[in-house]
């Protein structure tokens, strides 16, 4: 059909009703759309350099359940999880749709992991950037999108495609008060500076069995007498870090993101 030409523009908005429609049936909260050329992550990678021919972003808004707000660790992050499986087939359905119904080109941009590690925390689009170019919300003291009906609750995911589709008008309202609740909450004071999350404090206390927190257990092993390694890998904090390996994307703390009052029900 449109090989990155321009169509009428009622043709392009009914493209862009439908592509919504279709989110929508599957079960996603919100949809945005952005145009590559409205996409500012200084950060980030380009778009062309990762999809040359992208010209539209595609953002898939989901309210996460009650989850996180649970005490019980296991609860908590089983929501997420349930989310991010979920996320995923929408995002494969979504891009089969633009391909059968538009012959359109469309790759999926996932919650998060896998991401280049050598780039520190800096994945190959951001989410966030891209949310607030689609209309979704605006960025609050706590570093996180805030959209305008579930506040800082909601995870992204996205599809980028070759359809020429203008952007959703930006959220211009700023809907975060400043009342610098998520600052105080955060256990490791991640939040102080304003403008920026201190990776270095919130990484490692999310997710104790990330990268830092294997390192740390295996330095200790490699330094440690049979004896003491045998205790090792009997000691719970072992049976934590397997169970990290091969579920993945564990997080045990979601108090910014649980303290922000916007949207909270
Ligand atoms: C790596 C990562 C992390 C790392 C490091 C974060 C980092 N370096 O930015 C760690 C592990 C610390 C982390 C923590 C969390 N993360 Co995280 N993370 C990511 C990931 C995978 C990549 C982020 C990235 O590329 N950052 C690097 C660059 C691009 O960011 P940046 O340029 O520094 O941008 C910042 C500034 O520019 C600032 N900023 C200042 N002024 C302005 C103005 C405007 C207009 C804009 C757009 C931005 C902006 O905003 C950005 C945030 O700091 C994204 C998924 C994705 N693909 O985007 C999720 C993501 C950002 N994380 C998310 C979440 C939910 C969390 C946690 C709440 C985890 C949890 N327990 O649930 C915490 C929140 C901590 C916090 N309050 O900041 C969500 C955010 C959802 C939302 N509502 O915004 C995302 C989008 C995942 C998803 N798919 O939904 N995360």
């Amino acid at each position: 059909m449109n090989n990155n030409q321009l169509e009428p523009t009622t043709k392009i908005t009914d493209y862009k009703e439908r592509i919504k429609a279709f989110g929508l049936e599957l079960g996603v909260d919100d949809i945005g759309i952005a145009s590559v050329s409205n996409y500012n992550s200084p950060l980030s990678p380009k778009i062309e350099s990762i999809f040359p021919e992208a010209k539209s972003i595609i953002v898939l808004v989901y309210k996460e359940p009650a989850n996180c707000d649970s005490p019980n660790r296991q609860i908590a992050i089983n929501g997420r999880l349930d989310l991010i499986e979920f996320s995923r087939s929408c995002n494969y359905l979504l891009a089969r749709f633009l391909e059968k119904e538009f012959d359109a080109r469309a790759m999926t941009v996932p919650y998060s992991y896998p991401i280049d590690m050598s780039k520190h925390g800096i994945a190959d689009v951001s989410l966030r950037h891209a949310a607030v170019a689609a209309g979704l919300g605006t960025i609050g003291r706590i570093n996180l999108v805030i959209h305008p009906k579930f506040g800082a609750r909601v995870i992204f995911t996205a599809v980028l495609c070759d359809l020429a589709l203008p952007s959703d008008p930006l959220v211009t309202e700023d809907f975060c008060n400043n009342c610098n609740i998520c600052v105080a909450s955060c256990p490791v004071g991640a939040l102080a500076e304003a403008g920026k999350t201190d990776v270095s404090k919130c990484s490692p206390y999310i997710q104790p069995h990330g990268l830092k927190g294997t390192i740390e257990f295996w330095q200790k092993f490699a330094d440690s007498s049979p004896q003491q390694q045998k205790e090792m890998l009997m000691d719970n904090s072992f049976m934590e870090l397997w169970q990290f390996q091969i579920v993945g994307n564990i997080y045990v703390c979601f108090k910014c993101r649980n303290s922000c009052p916007i949207g909270k029900r």
